[in-house]
């Protein structure tokens, strides 16, 4: 059985969000903006299908899924570019491929002592997020 990552999460640590957003050549009043907000995690899992929110008060972002079938994403309001995403299960981390023009670029979701961890990677830089449940 794969971990259950659902529930509601709120940011606790962000290590070179800058760098992943400069990475993806968001803009600079976007990343000061987004690096100035706490961001919070809205998980659905059933089965195989997952809806993930990412919100502030600034924006929110959202992508639904099921693991093992690629989409079309669309980025829109972080860098608005198009990717083909995959989402698989690799042991007890949820790991997604986002294949377009940026050169390595994916994330990874994981659990560790109560903690949801997320990494995103672009290009060279990876920027590593830690949640905490929100009750
Ligand atoms: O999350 O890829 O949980 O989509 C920077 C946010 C990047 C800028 C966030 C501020 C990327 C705007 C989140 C706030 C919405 C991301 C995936 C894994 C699911």
């Amino acid at each position: 059985m794969p971990p259950d990552i659902s529930g509601k999460w709120i940011l606790e640590t962000n290590d070179r969000l800058e760098d992943y957003m400069k990475a993806l050549n968001i803009d600079f009043a976007t990343r000061k903006i987004a690096l100035a907000l706490s961001q919070t995690k809205l998980i659905t899992q059933d089965g195989d299908k997952f809806t993930i929110k990412t919100c502030s008060t600034f924006r929110n972002y959202e992508i639904s899924f099921t693991v093992g079938v690629e989409f079309d994403e669309h980025t829109v309001g972080l860098d608005n570019r198009h990717v083909k995403s995959l989402i698989k299960w690799e042991g007890d981390e949820l790991v997604c491929t986002q294949t377009g023009q940026k050169a390595n670029r994916g994330w990874k979701h994981w659990l560790q002592s109560e903690k949801l961890y997320l990494e995103l990677t672009c290009e060279d830089v990876v920027c590593l997020q830690v949640f905490k449940r929100k009750e």
